[in-house]
């Protein structure tokens, strides 16, 4: 199948090759590492953040949905937009992809994926909402031409799985609807800082009785991911050990944690855990969402529930895009289920291996603490990938590729994890008496991280310089 999607993607990429905005051509193509792809009426937000994005040594290109309409083929825009991010991946090898707007702005792409689920009725349950559309770019996703995208090898007339499972580039998006809403996730980009704080990880813990116990759970994710080898400090709220409340959940979150694991029930504007009796009790919400007050130690937070990243509601935006749309606090980066998402129903000694959005939580921090990939986008869909070859066969059942589809990324794909969450671990004050030490570990693990993502050594100089600042300034309050 590989080969036969690999012929298609050479003819793809021949007919789609000479084909190219004029703005495009005038661009230092050489070097690009990344695509900005907006909205016109979003365009001045969107160069603002690629100007800071060049200005970090990451060079991006940007340019709009109906600048690529003009130029690129495709029976509706997505279509026309992934033809223009293949040409942009064969021709300037682009790594990163960041979707700047909402569904309405810039598509995603609703792929069949039947669920034996039905309620809400707001929206058709056939389809999931997915931008790994954006990142897979063998193939067209519609072997049979039906135009129902993403077909398993059932579906499809042709007997072979319509997706492209593995990433050639790594893809997220900031949702917004207006260029104010976009620049304020923009501004929070621009403002990502280095902090003591972001070394921290809550974990929210809620439970389904019939199902999972978040504790037992959230110990797990802990432990596997190598947040645990690192000395990560951690605060653990869960229902079993009645420490987690909407209150406790929202003062923990607003003190600014650079890691937020959580599992629960959820909807698109609510997380809820359930006790013994079957009562649902609310946990955190688009309220929470939008009066955080976290600034300027923006949380990453994976969400494992249902429907709480159903980002493509035409009435509402989900609750994901509440906690990355927050003006004072809230997240520079979500992953959540634009779908039902169905949980394993394993018993505990199951979860590492129980698959589904439980599994691909801990791989996507097992990606970020244990093999220090830097950017969101590449750990998630390295995660994914893996997860793929691992479950084979089972990737053909439409609840394994609902939970792989629709777990999507709210922001910046590129954004440096490691960098901002684990390096600041090395260079705490605690270690100010091995000061030298510690600068040559940072500098060996930098170059590491650097060559592995071809991360530019001016951009790593200029790190260092501002860590050693902040170290120095950091020794000079401690006299
Ligand atoms: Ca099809
Ligand atoms: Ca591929
Ligand atoms: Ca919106
Ligand atoms: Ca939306």
């Amino acid at each position: 199948m590989f080969f036969r999607k690999g012929i298609a993607f050479f003819l793809l990429s021949l007919f789609f090759l000479p084909i190219l905005p004029i703005s495009a051509i005038q661009a230092n193509t050489s070097a690009l590492r990344g695509l900005i792809i907006t909205d016109e009426g979003l365009h001045t937000a969107a160069l603002d953040l690629g100007s800071f994005k060049n200005s970090t040594g990451m060079s991006t290109f940007t340019t709009t949905a109906q600048e690529i309409a003009k130029s690129y083929q495709g029976r509706d825009l997505a279509e026309k937009i992934r033809n223009f991010i293949i040409y942009a991946y064969r021709s300037w090898n682009i790594k990163w992809v960041i979707l700047a707007g909402d569904v309405e702005k810039v598509p995603t792409r609703l792929v069949y994926n039947p669920d034996i689920y039905t309620e809400p009725e707001d929206y058709d349950h056939r389809f999931t909402a997915t931008d790994y559309y954006y990142a897979g770019l063998e193939g067209d996703w519609d072997a049979d031409g039906d135009n129902n995208f993403g077909e398993n090898r059932t579906m499809c007339a042709n007997g072979v799985d319509e997706t492209d499972f593995t990433p050639e580039v790594y893809v997220g998006r900031l949702p917004a609807s207006s260029s104010t809403e976009l620049q304020i996730i923009v501004d929070k980009i621009k403002g990502y800082r280095t902090s003591e704080k972001l070394r921290r990880t809550l974990f929210i813990g809620g439970n389904s009785p019939a199902h999972y116990e978040g504790q037992e759970y959230c110990a797990l994710v802990y432990n596997v991911s190598g947040m645990l080898e690192i000395s990560q400090p951690k605060v653990m709220l869960t229902t079993s050990s009645r420490n987690l409340t909407y209150y406790s959940a929202k003062q923990y979150f607003n003190d600014g944690f650079g890691a937020v694991v959580s599992i629960s029930h959820g909807d698109i504007s609510t997380l809820a855990s359930e006790d013994s009796q079957g009562n649902f009790l609310k946990i955190f919400d688009e309220r929470a969402a939008r009066d955080a007050t976290n600034a300027p130690n923006y949380s990453f937070w994976f969400i494992v529930a249902c429907e709480s990243g159903r980002f493509d509601a035409s009435d509402k935006d989900c609750l994901a895009e509440h906690i990355i749309l927050s003006k004072n606090g809230g997240c520079i980066g979500v992953i959540a289920h634009s779908r039902i998402s169905w949980g394993r129903w394993l018993p505990k000694e199951h979860y590492t291996s129980g698959g589904g959005a439980f599994e691909l939580n801990w791989r996507f921090w097992q990606k970020i603490f244990k093999e220090h990939i830097a950017g969101s986008g590449e750990a998630l869909y390295k995660a994914k990938a893996d997860y793929v070859s691992i479950y084979g066969k089972m990737m053909q059942q439409e609840d394994q590729r609902r939970d792989i589809l629709g777990m999507n990324l709210l922001g910046d794909p590129s954004i440096d994890l490691v960098m901002y969450i684990i390096i600041i671990e090395l260079a705490s004050p605690s270690a100010s008496m091995l000061c030298s030490c510690v600068a040559l570990s940072v500098l060996t693990l930098l170059l590491k991280i650097g060559k592995k993502r071809g991360f530019h050594s001016s951009s790593i100089s200029s790190w260092l310089a501002h860590s050693s600042n902040s170290l120095r300034k950091r020794r000079m309050n401690a006299r």
